[in-house]
């Protein structure tokens, strides 16, 4: 009689606190079991996946991801929509994802977006998904349906303290943040003083400077920094955990690590690009430096990146997402180009939509690199993602009976020949990455999804299907959480 689904046997399995040599047994989509290697030899599957010694570890958890979103930063609108980012995601080892559903500015209520995102998502997406709201007018209709969107299985959100389509003032973001206490819910903050952006932009635009790489300083650190220290400094008012999306500057992640050090529920995120690129990215010959515009932007110098991994090593940066959001660079409609003219034949920074992709490199790159201890990437990777915006133990972790069975299988050492990255290897629908040329050296061999193999890199490559991806109700962080319980007072 089969006992189970599929069985991984001899590989060496990493999860964020161990390394074991483990075989592990899935059945109805779950771990069914977990034992010492070996100890599954007779045990009868439908398919069993011999690792041969390489490295198993949880699926990949992706929580900050734009697809098919409308213009918000820029002119352009998203490439990717949920077919083609999700597929993108399980060609790369992401099984999970969360992505944003938008409320514009002149929308007042959230939970038609929430619908609207839903039925973009519906039977589209290959991997499995959630969504955090993004709130552009938290007007006091959308603060009252807060409550109904923790029902609905939503525990997050994020709201901007720069662009003009999407800023909240500190008073908004205070209203946000007593709702979100109130309903244990997670708020992600985009941190860049937009005043300061504003004054760069004008002061840059009369000296004539234009081109990609003015996107840098039009977005000086100082505006990453003040926001950052002023964002921490309203959630300690409100004592209300609050997660730093797409850390880029050292000092910022200074101002983070001494919250942190004080005991606030302060939390971070870092992503591949202040890992990998830096301001020469932007310095690229006529217009292409356009293709690394995003916010904030790369840094000055390879010590910004130093400075950014050991964020990740000491545990400043709670999780490394992708902040994929992608616009293809020659698309004059709703791409890159979008802002060249016969004005800016070169384009104009200010313009450039931001953003990359990413969301299928951002763990092969990162392996690749093999500067994190292997539990600390499969932590900031899948397991922390997971544990901070309510999907864990269900996803982010091997545990028997109660993980889904979201597994990366990765090459043993010495079996894949490494190579250089191209465009046409991915599976998203861009016409670059931001990372050509890139030498790797490792890639998922195997992805398994719910006890599914949807990724089979040397047999057929993509094995998913379209829709097998479901919408995953979302729980309460279990790591952020107010310092005091109760109501919040205010203090007199
Ligand atoms: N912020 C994001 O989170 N993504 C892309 C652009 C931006 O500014
Ligand atoms: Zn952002
Ligand atoms: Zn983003």
């Amino acid at each position: 009689m089969v006992e189970y689904d599929l069985v991984v046997v001899n590989g060496t399995v990493v999860t964020d606190t161990e390394i074991q040599e483990w075989d592990i047994a899935i059945k109805d989509e779950r771990i069914a079991k977990i034992v010492a290697r070996g100890g599954l030899h007779d045990a009868k599957a439908l398919k069993t996946i011999d690792a041969e010694g390489g490295y198993v570890m949880p699926g990949g958890v992706d929580a900050h991801v734009h697809l098919q979103e409308p213009p918000l930063f820029g002119k352009g609108s998203t490439a990717d929509n949920y077919e083609t980012g999700s597929r993108s995601a399980v060609c790369g080892g992401t099984t999970t994802m969360v992505t944003f559903a938008p409320q514009k500015k002149n929308e007042d209520t959230l939970l038609d977006t929430l619908s609207a995102t839903h039925a973009r998502a519906k039977h589209n997406c290959y991997i499995d998904y959630s969504f955090h709201l993004l709130v552009g007018n938290p007007s006091e209709k959308a603060l009252s349906e807060f409550k109904t969107l923790r029902e609905e299985g939503i525990s997050s959100l994020k709201i901007y303290m720069t662009y003009e389509a999407l800023q909240l003032h500190d008073g908004q973001i205070l209203d946000v943040l007593l709702e979100a206490r109130k309903q244990g819910i997670t708020t992600m903050i985009h941190a860049e003083n937009n005043h300061i952006i504003s004054w760069m932009t004008t002061q840059l635009e009369k000296r004539k400077l234009f081109a990609p790489k003015y996107h840098g300083p039009s977005h000086p650190a100082v505006a990453e920094i003040e926001a950052t220290y002023r964002a921490i400094s309203l959630s300690e008012f409100m004592d209300t955990p609050i997660l730093i999306v797409h850390v880029s500057t050292p000092q910022a992640a200074a101002h983070i690590r001494a919250a942190q050090d004080r005991g606030l529920p302060i939390f971070a995120e870092t992503c591949p690009q202040y890992l990998f690129l830096t301001k020469m990215d932007l310095d690229q010959p006529g217009f292409e430096g356009a293709k690394c515009v995003c916010s904030p932007p790369p840094r000055s110098s390879d010590s910004d990146c130093d400075a950014i991994w050991a964020g990740l090593a000491d545990g400043t940066f709670t999780i490394l997402s992708s902040d994929h959001c992608p616009f293809r660079y020659d698309d004059a409609e709703t791409g890159k180009k979008s802002s060249v003219n016969e004005e800016f034949p070169l384009g104009h920074f200010k313009y450039i939509p931001n953003g990359c992709p990413g969301i299928e490199t951002r763990l092969p790159l990162t392996l690749s690199e093999n500067r994190l201890e292997l539990t600390k990437f499969v932590e900031v990777t899948s397991t922390n993602p997971a544990k901070l915006y309510g999907l864990y133990p269900l996803k982010g972790g091997l545990v028997e009976g109660e993980s889904d069975a979201d597994l990366n299988i990765w090459y043993p050492e010495g079996k894949m020949e490494e190579f250089a990255l191209t465009n046409d290897m991915l599976h998203h629908d861009v016409d670059y990455t931001p990372f050509e040329g890139r030498v790797l050296k490792q890639w998922p061999r195997w992805t398994v999804l719910r006890g599914k193999i949807v990724w089979d890199r040397e047999n057929g490559g993509l094995l998913g299907k379209k829709g097998y991806g479901k919408f995953i109700k979302r729980d309460a962080s279990s790591l952020a959480k107010p310092l005091n319980a109760g109501e919040w007072e205010l203090p007199l």
